[in-house]
């Protein structure tokens, strides 16, 4: 017996291909060394974040799906009804899952690096909620010009959950958040999650779980380098650091090179002294009123903002600031 599977309309944005090699051997010749945090997702990679977003240590997941758990009514009262939700990097769309039983949205577009990952999750919420219009695409975050075409016709609001924003120096989010707010234009807005600043001792912690899952993460890269550049690091001889920079308002993850060592990748060679770093991901964190003055500078006005009772982490709800409007609106 055929089991029929509904599939939501697909579009391919055609992402830019990633060019592993370029992008590691030109990272790897740099001082200090560094590697793209895009580059810690691979299957595994993404399996091990998965893992990371339960433990005990790990704060912003959990926080940020009871914040919008507890204030969803909040939050759909102010996106209002029959908006076209588009979601970038969104994954398997759980936390839209969430949002969605509470919104009545007339539309839902899920994209992702990963489109056959993507596709199944749309065609699961396709199957969940009936009413509305499901589609997806195979697209990365910066790519919202492409899916003008794409989108189904009516109010646009983006969302980007999990504090994704803090991966980004703050000129690239601020980027993000003017092409952001062009896409979704005057009547539409932005609900994004962001991760609070807090006492260094709790960020150290969720960088540093006692498993040893976000080691692993991070170690992960360098496995993966070997698999699919033919590489030959030992990775018993690095190890993971990661460090709240306080200065700079940041966690950066590094992989320590714990000896004098020399290896060998895509068929060049690259040497490391005892101690020495690959800078492998950095992690912005922001006071509510740091994000406000980030996102006005890329013409949001702030719309609404939810934290948790500790101030972990926070959920903004933003709207492009009108042309021509005075300051106070
Ligand atoms: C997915 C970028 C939000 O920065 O907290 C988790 C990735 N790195 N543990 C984060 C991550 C190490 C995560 N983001």
């Amino acid at each position: 017996m055929n089991t029929a599977v509904f599939y939501p309309r697909f579009f391919d944005a055609g992402p830019e291909p990633m060019h592993l090699r370029e992008e590691v051997v030109d990272g790897l010749a740099r001082r200090p060394k560094r590697l793209s945090p895009k580059l810690l997702y691979d299957a595994r990679g993404s399996a091990l974040f998965d893992t990371i977003c339960e433990l005990p240590e790990y704060y912003p997941t959990r926080t940020e799906t009871a914040i919008l758990q507890d204030n969803a009514a909040d939050i759909a009262g102010l996106i209002g009804e029959e908006c076209v939700l588009i979601e970038p990097g969104a994954g398997s769309c759980h936390k839209a899952e969430l949002l969605l039983c509470h919104l009545p949205a007339a539309a839902y577009v899920p994209t992702d690096i990963c489109g056959d990952h993507v596709r199944e999750a749309a065609s699961r919420l396709a199957t969940r909620f009936p009413r509305l219009e499901v589609a997806s695409a195979c697209a990365d975050f910066s790519q919202f010009e492409v899916l003008s075409s794409f989108v189904p016709s009516g109010r646009r609001v983006v969302f980007f959950p999990g504090s994704t924003i803090g991966n980004f120096e703050p000129h690239e989010a601020k980027r993000f958040l003017v092409d952001a707010a062009s896409f979704v234009g005057a009547d539409g807005g932005l609900l994004i999650g962001v991760d609070l600043k807090k006492e260094p001792e709790r960020l150290r912690a969720a960088y540093n779980d006692a498993r040893g899952i976000t080691a692993e993460f991070n170690l992960n890269l360098l496995t993966r380098l070997n698999r699919e550049l033919q590489g030959d690091f030992d990775v018993n001889r690095f190890r993971h650091q990661a460090f709240y920079e306080m200065g700079k308002g940041r966690v950066e993850m590094h992989l320590i090179s714990e000896a004098a060592q020399e290896v060998s990748i895509a068929g060049l060679r690259f040497r490391f002294v005892p101690g020495e770093t690959i800078h492998t991901e950095n992690s912005y964190k922001y006071t509510i009123q740091e994000f406000h003055r980030l996102a006005g500078s890329a013409g949001f006005v702030p719309g609404g903002v939810w934290t948790d009772r500790q101030r972990l982490f926070s959920v903004h709800y933003l709207t492009p600031r009108i042309a021509g409007a005075g300051p106070s609106g």
